[in-house]
């Protein structure tokens, strides 16, 4: 997989290659680019944004360097291109999957209002937001995104990674982790994860899942994967 990354500060882009996706590039398993979009000006003081029409404040990128730095990454093929957006839906795991299935991902990073309109309909294939919260520009949602599908593609976690991934990714939330000291501040570990009773620890932690993300997010419950005991179980609560 190849992403591409359209941005005025591709140097925030460096910190993706720590941990994970660093270890994947090294891999070959996935490719990065960040291109400047400034590089593509062809204003002589290297002006990539202009006053919004119709007045209101502000400025608005403009559509030429966009389009030429969307030019040099695309060559002959047809890349899928992402502008991340408010105005988008917001990113699911669901979507990271299925765009972990593409071979070359193009990402516009917005700055100041966004982009001319005009590049939207011309280039981007979708809009993609990670939340709804004003922040300064789209590197951070574009950084969010490439760590989101990276972890998708075959390769990039190892078995381990990806089986705890696989037996997690349930949509109900993590049941509490505990590591050493077995007391800490007066507060203990539950008694059951000290017994090495394996089958009675996976059924507390289940249920440690369902009942934590029925409080804190009953929201997810509605896509959750409960088996139909559960379904009876949680009936009884
Ligand atoms: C109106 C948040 C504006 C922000 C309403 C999540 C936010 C890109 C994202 C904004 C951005 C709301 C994102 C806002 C983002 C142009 C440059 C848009 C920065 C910009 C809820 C500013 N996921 N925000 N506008 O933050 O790019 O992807």
């Amino acid at each position: 997989m190849k992403f591409s990354v359209l941005t005025l500060f591709p140097e925030m882009l460096d910190a993706l290659s720590e941990s994970i996706i660093g270890r994947a590039i090294g891999k070959g398993i996935i490719e990065t680019e960040y291109v400047n979009i400034r590089d593509y000006s062809t204003d002589k003081h290297r002006r990539v944004d202009d006053y919004p029409y119709g007045a209101g404040g502000g400025m608005v990128m403009q559509p030429q360097p966009i389009y030429d730095a969307y030019k040099a990454v695309a060559g002959e093929s047809k890349p899928h291109v992402i502008y991340m957006s408010p105005q988008g839906k917001t990113l699911t795991q669901k979507k990271a999957r299925e765009l972990a299935q593409k071979g070359h991902i193009v990402i516009l990073c917005g700055h100041y209002e966004g982009v001319d309109e005009r590049i939207i309909e011309e280039i981007v294939d979708e809009e993609i937001s990670i939340g709804d919260y004003v922040l300064t520009g789209g590197e951070l949602p574009a950084m969010v995104l490439i760590d989101c599908i990276s972890r998708m593609i075959d390769g990039v976690l190892d078995s381990q990674e990806t089986a705890s991934v696989e037996s997690h990714y349930d949509g109900l939330l993590e049941y509490p982790q505990y590591t050493r000291p077995p007391e800490f501040m007066g507060r203990e570990v539950p008694e059951i994860l000290l017994s090495g009773h394996h089958a009675n620890i996976e059924k507390w932690r289940r249920e440690q899942s369902i009942l934590r993300t029925l409080k804190k997010r009953p929201e997810l419950m509605e896509n959750a994967a409960l088996t139909d005991k559960e379904k009876e179980w949680l009936k009884g609560i």
